[in-house]
């Protein structure tokens, strides 16, 4: 039996080039999910010159941004920070369920790692909860997890 099991943090991660789609929606929470997926990034030695930041206007947005820098070739691996939160929009389910049904299409049909931490909560507290400057930042995990999840990828492709 062969096991593949990777730790990011270990990982030779140089020349990784990782794109991030950022929604301006709750501005203050995804900096700090963004702050989270830098700290992630420097865990993995991810040369932060191989590191480009978009932002759209909102998490409904993100899909159509990442199908594009997937599809652009610039990129290995992609990270998608946003905050839909409940009390904020009648509009919830509309804005959450096709950013995350969006995104995970688009990692299905490019085939690249997508860490998604698009933040889908009831309040404002729970989101805050859930981007701070301790363990439990979800753009840390998200960051940290795509860059394990290429590594899975380049295993099962390699030849043996
Ligand atoms: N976008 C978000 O990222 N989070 C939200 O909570 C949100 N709310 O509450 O409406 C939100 N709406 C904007 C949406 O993502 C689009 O940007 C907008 O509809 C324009 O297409």
């Amino acid at each position: 039996m062969t096991r593949f099991k990777f730790d990011a943090t270990k990982s030779d991660n140089r020349a990784l080039r990782v794109g991030i789609v950022c929604s301006r929606f709750n501005e203050f929470i995804v900096e700090a999910l963004l702050a989270g997926a830098q700290r992630g990034l420097e865990k993995c030695a991810i040369d932060p010159n191989n590191v480009d930041v978009f932002w759209v206007p909102g998490a409904f947005e993100i899909p159509l941004a990442a199908r594009t820098m997937a599809t652009s070739g610039r990129y290995e691996v992609l990270v998608a920070l946003g905050a839909v939160i409940r009390g904020d929009t009648a509009h919830f389910e509309y804005v959450a369920g096709p950013c995350s049904d969006g995104i995970a299409r688009v990692q299905q049909d490019t085939g690249l790692p997508i860490g998604f931490a698009v933040l889908t909560t009831e309040n404002v507290e729970q989101a805050i909860e859930r981007s701070g400057p301790d363990a439990g930042n979800k753009g840390e995990e998200a960051a940290i997890g795509a860059i394990e999840t290429w590594h899975v990828l380049q295993a099962i492709r390699a030849p043996r």
